[in-house]
C-alpha cells in the first residue's frame, strides 16, 4: 500500500512539534495499540532527542489482550516505560501519574519540581481523547507563559503536571508497503488517501490467515474463498450490498469490511506481531 503523504506537510508537522518540544520536559508518545510498532514513527527520535518518554498504548479495547500483555512486557524490559489507557472508558489517570512519577522521580528519590508534558502521535491514534481525559474537569489553564505560541495553553492536571492543551501530530510512516496497510486499516490516514478496496482486500488476507472464524461467524460464511476478491464478493452478496445491475458493489463492501474491523465488530486484533526491531525506537 503506497500513501501519497504529502512532504509539505510533513516539514510543518516537524517544524510545530519541535517548537512545541522545547517548551516540554516530557513527552507522552501515543501509539495504538493494534499496531505498537507500525504506529510509531521513528523521526520522533530525532525531535525528542533525550528528553523523558511515556508510551501510551491507546485503543487497548480493540486489541487482542493477550498480545497487549506481551508487547508491554516486551517494551518494559526494552527499557521503555510504557502503558496501556483506553481514553473512550475506563482509562485510569492514576496509572499514567504513576508512570509520570515512577519516570521522573529518579534513581535518587529527588521529587522533580514540575513536568511540562506534550502529547504526540499520528492522526487518529487518540490523542485528543487522551488530552480530554487526563484534563478531565481541570481545565482550569494555567495562563499564557512567555515563548508559547499563540493559542496553546498549559492545563494543569495536578500539583507536579502541566499538559500542552495542542497535541504534536506525527506524520505516519509511509516507508513500508506493510506498515501502510496496518495504518489504512486502523485510520490513520484520511479514508481520501487510500484505496479502500485494496485495503479491505489485505485486511480479509490478514483476518483469513489469523482468525478465519471470526470472518465465518461474522459475514455467516460456511467456507472461506481463498482469494481475497472472492472473499469480498461473498461478503458483499452475503451482506446484500449490491449495483442497481445486480453486481456486488465492490466499494461499498470495502468500507463495510473496514468499518466493521475499526469498530471492533469482528473481533479484537493486533497487527503487529510482538517482537522488538533494530528499527529505531
Ligand atoms: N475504542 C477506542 N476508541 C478510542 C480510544 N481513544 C480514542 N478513540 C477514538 O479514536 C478516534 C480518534 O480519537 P482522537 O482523540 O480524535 O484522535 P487524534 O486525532 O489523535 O486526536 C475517536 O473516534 C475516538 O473516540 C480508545 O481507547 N478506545
Ligand atoms: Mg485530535
Amino acid at each position: 500500500m503506497s500513501v501519497q503523504w504529502y512532504p509539505g506537510h510533513m516539514a510543518k508537522a516537524k517544524r510545530l512539534i519541535r517548537e512545541q518540544l522545547r517548551l516540554c520536559n516530557l513527552v507522552f508518545e501515543l501509539a495504538d495499540a493494534r499496531i505498537p510498532r507500525s504506529s510509531r514513527n521513528p523521526a520522533l527520535n530525532d525531535l525528542i532527542a533525550h528528553k523523558p518518554r511515556i508510551l501510551v498504548l491507546t485503543k487497548p479495547d480493540l486489541a487482542d489482550p493477550a498480545l497487549t500483555r506481551r508487547w508491554l512486557e516486551l517494551l518494559n524490559a526494552g527499557g521503555t516505560p510504557v502503558l496501556k489507557f483506553n481514553a473512550a472508558r475506563g482509562g485510569r489517570v492514576e496509572n499514567v501519574f504513576q508512570a509520570v512519577r515512577q519516570l521522573m522521580d529518579g534513581a535518587t528519590g529527588d521529587r522533580i519540581q514540575a513536568c511540562r508534558a506534550i502529547t504526540v502521535g499520528i492522526p487518529n491514534v487518540g490523542k485528543s481523547s487522551f488530552i480530554n481525559r487526563l484534563t478531565g474537569q481541570r481545565v482550569a489553564r494555567t495562563g499564557k507563559k512567555p515563548g508559547i505560541t499563540r493559542g496553546k495553553q498549559w492545563i494543569r492536571i495536578s500539583r507536579r503536571l502541566e499538559l500542552l492543551d495542542t497535541p504534536g501530530t506525527l506524520w505516519p510512516r509511509t516507508d513500508d508497503p506493510e506498515v501502510g496497510y496496518k495504518l489504512a486499516a486502523t485510520g490513520a490516514f484520511p479514508d481520501e488517501f487510500v484505496n479502500r478496496e485494496e485495503v479491505a482486500g489485505w485486511l480479509v488476507s490478514w483476518i483469513t490467515r489469523h482468525n478465519p472464524r471470526a470472518l465465518r461467524k461474522r459475514y455467516n460464511l460456511r467456507v472461506i474463498p481463498g482469494e481475497a476478491a472472492d472473499l469480498l464478493e461473498v461478503i458483499g452478496l452475503k451482506r446484500g450490498l449490491l449495483l442497481p445491475g445486480g453486481k456486488v458493489d465492490h466499494e461499498k463492501t470495502a468500507a463495510m469490511l473496514i468499518k466493521d474491523f475499526r469498530n471492533g465488530m469482528l473481533g479484537r486484533f493486533t497487527l503487529d506481531a510482538p517482537e522488538i526491531s533494530d528499527d529505531p525506537p
